[in-house]
């Protein structure tokens, strides 16, 4: 990880950590939070930060707002997602009761995107809870919380989300393969290839691609990804 990342990717770190004691201590769960017109990032991303949250223990999904497309199906993660506004029981008694399986959303995180009027009817949920974290690689973020990490110059949020998989583990003396699952990698790794549009944009730098190569090592499939 360059140097650059590290001071920002521990803060948030620490403070998913904390966010996880508070949902172990409240039996909460935490929503992560991609935005509309889902894309390869923001899945990767939230997929991500949902792997790291059960690592430890915790209860998370991601919230997401639609369907995964056809051409992400292939990343098989369907274990780390849910549609609030879906046909389903779970998805019912959200709307009902504002749980999942009994559990208050105790935290909220939002990835790859810079305003909950972008979340679909989740944006509501992501309004109304005060434990908020956002992670984001784009300058223009409306969306408060106390804990931001904004970085412009990240290729991506998914490549964010890595270095934070990288300190977590460091910080809670595991390997980085117990943090992020393989499906998750791929799930992350799909996000900095959509971002960088397949390593030709010149947000692509040198720790992009050593991200890219550590996520391959983690599970990740460069192959079949679509744009
Ligand atoms: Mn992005």
């Amino acid at each position: 990880m360059r140097e650059r990342y590290k001071e920002d990717s521990r803060r948030t770190a620490m403070n998913i950590l904390s966010v996880i004691e508070k949902l172990k201590a409240g039996n909460e769960l935490a929503l992560v939070f991609p935005h509309r017109s889902v894309d390869g990032d923001c899945v990767g991303s939230s997929t991500g930060i949902v792997s790291i949250i059960r690592s430890l223990g915790a209860e998370a999904y991601v919230a997401i707002p639609e369907a995964l497309p056809e051409n992400m199906e292939f990343l098989g993660i369907s274990e780390y997602l849910f549609r609030p506004d879906g046909d389903t029981p779970e998805a019912a008694e959200f709307q009902k009761n504002k749980t999942i399986g009994g559990r208050k959303v105790g935290a909220v995180i939002a990835t790859d995107i810079s305003d909950s009027s972008r979340m679909g009817i989740s944006g509501e949920i992501f309004d109304s809870v005060d434990t908020k974290l956002v992670i984001d690689h784009h300058a223009s973020v409306t969306t408060r919380s106390d804990s931001m990490w904004i970085d412009p110059d990240s290729s991506s949020a998914s490549e964010m989300v890595y270095y934070v998989a990288l300190q977590i583990a460091d910080i809670t003396g595991r390997d980085v393969s117990e943090v992020l699952a393989p499906n998750a990698a791929k799930a992350v790794l799909a996000g900095i290839v959509t971002d960088t549009g397949r390593f030709t944009f010149t947000n692509t730098r040198p720790e992009t691609l050593e991200t890219a190569g550590a996520l391959i090592d983690l599970g990740g499939n460069p192959g079949p990804f679509l744009l």
